[in-house]
């Protein structure tokens, strides 16, 4: 009898729903499942429509587990020939506009100077930038601590100050002095090395089925390439800085109202500080946040692009002379000039940014 009661009370329980939530606080089993149950590899190759696009896409996808996911966009670059760099009239725009004729910029400009380049194999890129809560995973699984962490800290809101301070040790990559950044926010404070780490600890949790070559940074081409998809413009949207607020969180009036940068753009993009990854239009490839938002770390060398050979092996950062981390794509405090897609910033090799995340590159067999 008192079986049978204990079964009837189980019953009861699963159809309230009460049993079935308990359950699901087990520890989920590995691999994850499919939608059949079935399952599935990790990472998985998934063909799909991408809502802001109307557009089917191939996707890789990684469980990270703990219901966290990573996607990337299968960008078809094998063969393709493109203009990595910006051109003289671009050059001339940019420093007209935003230096007023300042020759000693020019330098810097020199050395984005416009080079063919041919790509020779197809890849995944993030479809957004790393986010908190990915990076989250990725530490909870090693007890990684980032380098920011271990030395001088990082950099962050002071908000009696009402600026940014650091490196400070009160800031990492857990806490910008930013309270609303939530797991879905690019993560930050985050130096180049650290970067290299999550590639590492994604690329071990390949279980196999998908023969994956690669998990890394982008190279520079590969970055620029993807970014542009197809344009040759200083967006991938064209030429109009004032169209950036529909593209990207760049500086915009709320930054302005708030003293967060010198130069601003007149609309208003909704976020004075960061914003969550993947809020603003893809490009043509189904790419989120390549303008604005976080400078994001390539694997590449910071030299004149002339230097290098016009045929690449997508595979092969180049490791010619002194290797210097480079970023891309400026950041939610900046505007045209930074922004756009031939744009390279030079870093330290163990610099960090409360401005500065990553994207994450894959390339199978
Ligand atoms: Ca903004």
């Amino acid at each position: 009898m008192r079986f049978i009661l204990t079964l009837l009370m189980l019953s009861l329980l699963a159809q309230n729903g009460a049993f079935v939530h308990a359950l699901a606080q087990e520890p989920k089993p590995s691999p994850p499942k499919g939608l059949s149950g079935a399952a599935v590899p990790n990472p998985q190759v998934v063909t799909a429509r991408e809502p802001k696009l109307d557009k089917e896409l191939s996707y890789l996808v990684f469980d990270l587990g703990k219901g966290v996911e990573l996607r990337f966009v299968k960008v078809k670059a094998k063969g393709q020939t493109f203009r990595i760099g910006s051109s003289k009239q671009e050059q001339e725009a940019v420093l007209a506009k935003y230096f007023a004729g300042n020759k000693s910029a020019q330098g810097k400009l020199d050395l984005e100077n416009e080079h063919t380049v041919t790509l020779t194999d197809d890849y995944y890129m993030g479809q957004f930038e790393i986010t908190r809560g990915q990076f989250r995973r990725f530490v909870e699984a090693t007890g990684y601590q980032t380098i920011p962490e271990l030395t001088d800290g990082g950099k962050g809101w002071d908000a009696q100050e009402q600026k940014f301070v650091g490196a400070d040790k009160r800031f990492s990559w857990r806490d910008t002095g930013l309270d609303f950044q939530t797991d879905d926010y690019p993560v930050v404070n985050v130096a180049i090395d650290d970067a290299r780490k999550f590639c590492e600890w994604l690329q071990r949790r390949c279980d196999g089925r998908v023969k994956i070559r690669e998990v890394r940074l982008p190279g520079e081409a590969e970055w620029e390439f993807a970014c542009r998809a197809g344009s040759q413009t200083r967006f991938h949207f064209g030429n109009d800085d004032d169209r950036l607020i529909e593209f990207a969180n760049v500086a915009d009036a709320a930054a302005r109202d708030r003293k967060l940068a010198s130069v601003t753009l007149p609309g208003r993009d909704g976020y004075p500080f960061s914003a969550p990854v993947g809020r603003f239009k893809p490009n043509s490839f189904g790419l989120y946040d390549m303008h604005g938002n976080v400078w994001e770390f390539c694997e590449d060398f910071y030299g004149k692009y002339s230097a290098l050979p016009k045929e690449r092996n997508a595979l092969q950062t180049v490791r010619q002379g002194e290797i210097r981390p480079v970023m891309r794509g400026g950041a939610w405090h900046l505007t045209g000039a930074d922004c756009r897609s031939a744009n390279r910033f030079i870093v330290g090799s163990t610099g960090r940014y409360a401005t500065g995340g990553f994207r994450v590159l894959c390339l199978t067999e």
